[in-house]
């Protein structure tokens, strides 16, 4: 539903921008607004879940909590992540994490588990075809859609991803900012014949080094001492499928799935991929 509608965003725009509305008569809503009410829509309606939680919405949204002893999920997303790219005909993904939903305490506690916690993670890339990658904790799985069929055909049972891969992946406008650590990794890496890939949308980046290995790096910065990337929603699911596939995935000063959250969109710096990118990466730090 969403990789239909992100296919025709800038028509919808040409379209729109002649009506001065969209084909719905309703004003222009912006895709990642559209693609949240996508999910709470499929999601909101399955008895299983508990709680949603969006980038787009401050609060979770707490949907059913009975205890009437039925197992229930929190499921956290971002659900259009790099929503920039669009307008460049980029890749674009959406992004989510599953928890269990613990009776008992505050509903919106249950958000603010740590990552190892994790039941179930993945994303939907939405670039020169939708795949979706996705892990319930023994291993990672990869499906492409067949737009001919509209089905998910499965094409990875059991994703690795590559030990080293000479690729580091940064937005080195930034570089500048970054902690004198990430700064030597990088001179290491240029002088080492790397090359630099970097998309400005995670899911296109990690997706990239989960297939051909190397390192993704968000780094903190003076202004942004957290890093950009959200804890819950973006790091820890991406966390997940990177170490189940056989990689690492680091804050700089322990492992992401380890860090215990205190707030719903709190951010936290990202070194993750290869073992030994991320290994060589944090050596510099
Ligand atoms: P920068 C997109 O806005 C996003 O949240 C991630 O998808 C992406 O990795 C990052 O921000 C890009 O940030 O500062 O490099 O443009």
């Amino acid at each position: 539903m969403i990789a239909s509608q992100i296919r025709r965003a800038r028509l919808e725009d040409v379209l729109g921008a002649i009506g001065h509305e969209n084909v719905q008569g309703e004003e222009q809503q912006k895709l990642d607004v559209i693609a949240n009410e996508i999910l709470l829509a499929c999601l909101g309606s399955r008895s299983g879940v508990a709680i949603v939680a969006s980038e787009e919405g401050e609060e979770p949204m707490i949907l059913r909590t009975e205890t009437d002893g039925a197992k229930r999920y929190c499921v956290l997303f971002d659900p259009l992540d790099g929503s920039s790219n669009l307008d460049v005909a980029g890749g674009v993904g959406t992004i989510f994490s599953i928890l269990r939903y613990e009776p008992g305490g505050a509903p919106e506690q249950s958000v603010l588990q740590p990552g190892a916690r994790q039941v179930g993670a993945g994303y939907i890339l939405y670039g020169s075809s939708t795949v979706f990658v996705s892990t319930t904790g023994s291993g990672v799985q990869m499906f492409v859609l067949d737009p001919a069929v509209g089905a998910f055909l499965r094409v990875e049972e059991n994703l690795r991803i590559p030990a080293s891969g000479k690729i580091y992946s940064a937005n080195e406008g930034n570089r500048a900012a970054f902690p004198q650590g990430y700064r030597d990794y990088l001179d290491w890496a240029q002088s080492h014949g790397y090359s630099g890939r970097y998309v400005g949308a995670m899911v296109a980046d990690v997706h990239r080094t989960l297939l051909k290995g190397g390192v993704f790096l968000y780094p903190p910065t003076e202004k942004a001492p957290a890093g950009k990337l959200r804890l819950l929603y973006e790091a820890n699911p991406m966390a997940m499928l990177v170490e189940q596939a056989g990689g690492r995935a680091e804050t700089g000063e322990g492992r992401i799935l380890d860090v215990q959250p205190e707030t719903l969109h709190q951010r936290i710096p990202v070194v993750l991929g290869s073992a030994d990118e991320v290994a060589r990466v944090l050596e510099h730090l």
